[in-house]
């Protein structure tokens, strides 16, 4: 009988071409110090497709050959490993089941210390599956009436203790400020103290109000997060009382909870994908699952903007080059779907804006909770700070530039100063 390891040799198919549209490809970076990386590889290919720890008796040969994972590269540490189309099953299954097999028990093998699932490529068959979101960067622009410019937003802060009152003027003082979105912190749902269909009725007139005072238009998501069985029904009765967008964390409540919200005829809101718990996920650079890998599943389930992280500066862990990679997934033109709005956020303020935009470019929803709330002069006062920071990035001008003859930024630099 051939060793487990033996065995899981015949998983290696080193240099061989496959089919790319026949196959998922994916990309793992691996640790071990009791295998070899080929070894390790084989182990992953093995236990995510036909095989287990051990030969088995009841592995027919044209099982194996059609349905087993192959390794096809090896380069130090990092093996792409290919799945047979025929082992995803999209009808039942789906997203759960995409990650079952890429992202599964590999995660759990003894012998590897460290395992990270860097990327997945998808023929062209299964990403015809998906159909991507309904409004997407462009929509947005669209809803907005913002053709060029950064959208620029706020987190309702405190994160929670605000009554609906007091919620709805805190977003019309940040629409009067000229601030494009708003959004519920990914912790506040519907608690007693702000209930959310009281929630969402303070804000739509606010909304309102601010659009027939100033003209300016506005949006703000509802965080819908919840139970699989409620999320499509809340998520309507929010949209029967007035909301203009929709937030879900997507890691928290699963990409299913996207997908019902982005494909269900009954919805006509944008939805914006919030990720709390990533970093339990995506943080080490040795083990868990690259953000980019949930950047491409968020916008083929219809996300239509998504937090991606602030590009090296800000309060969340991220670096430029990785944050780039992950605004690529949301507006790369290589899959069948609309771009999806990349979302800049977590500890910015004014100061850092027009470095952001320099990094990150225009395409982007720049958003500031602290950032706003913060500002000497109030919601108001943060709000305007901001905007005048993204139509500083947005001239190519720095923020000290611009802040000579706009007060509200000035401000926000005496406070705070800049990236
Ligand atoms: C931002 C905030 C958001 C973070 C999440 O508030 O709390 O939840 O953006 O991080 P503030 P990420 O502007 O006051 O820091 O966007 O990286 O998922």
């Amino acid at each position: 009988m051939p060793t487990p390891q033996k065995y899981s040799e015949r998983y290696l198919h080193l240099g061989e071409r496959i089919d790319e549209d026949s196959h998922v490809i994916c990309t793992y970076k691996m640790k071990s110090s009791q295998m070899s990386m080929k070894e390790a590889a084989a182990a992953i290919a093995t236990e995510q497709s036909t095989g287990t720890w051990t030969d088995i008796t009841t592995l027919e040969e044209e099982n194996f050959l059609k349905r087993g994972g192959k390794v096809i590269d090896l380069k130090d540490n990092i093996a792409t490993i290919a799945f047979p189309v025929e082992d995803f099953s999209l009808d039942i299954g789906g997203v759960p089941q995409i990650l079952s097999i890429v992202a599964g028990n590999l995660f759990g093998l003894e012998t590897l210390e460290g395992v990270r699932l860097e990327d997945v490529r998808y023929p062209r068959s299964m990403l015809k599956e998906f159909k991507g979101p309904k409004f997407g960067a462009e929509g947005l622009r669209s809803i907005l009436k913002r053709p060029e410019k950064p959208l620029v937003g706020t987190i309702v802060k405190p994160k929670i203790g605000l009554d609906p009152k007091q919620t709805a003027n805190y977003v019309y003082e940040a629409g009067m400020g000229g601030l494009t979105n708003g959004k519920d912190d990914e912790t506040l749902v519907n608690q007693r103290f702000c209930p959310l269909e009281d929630r969402v009725v303070a804000i739509a007139e606010a909304l309102d109000r601010v659009k027939q005072e100033s003209g300016h238009i506005m949006v703000h998501a509802i965080n819908v997060s919840t139970n699989g069985n409620q999320i499509l029904e809340v998520a309507e009765r929010a949209q029967e009382l007035g909301a203009t967008q929709l937030m879900v964390d997507v890691l928290t409540c699963g990409f299913g909870a996207v997908q019902v919200l982005a494909s269900d005829p009954s919805i006509k809101l944008p939805v914006h994908v919030h990720r709390t718990m990533h970093g339990a996920i995506t943080r080490n650079k040795d083990h868990g699952i690259s953000m980019k890998v949930f950047a491409d599943l968020t916008r083929m389930c219809g996300g239509d903007a998504l937090h991606i992280g602030t590009f090296g500066v800000g309060k969340m862990k991220g670096e430029p080059k990785d944050d780039l990679l992950y605004r690529d997934a949301c507006l790369n033109r290589n899959v069948p779907y609309r771009p999806m709005m990349p979302v800049a956020s977590g500890g910015l303020q004014p100061g850092m804006i027009p470095k952001l935009i320099a990094v990150a470019g225009r395409e982007l929803q720049c958003q500031a909770g602290g950032g706003v709330s913060g500002h000497p002069r109030g919601v108001r006062g943060g709000a305007k700070a901001m905007v005048q920071a993204i139509d500083a990035g947005f001239l190519g001008l720095t923020a000290e530039e611009y802040a000579k003859d706009h007060v509200e930024l000035r401000e926000a630099l005496e406070k705070w100063g800049s990236a």
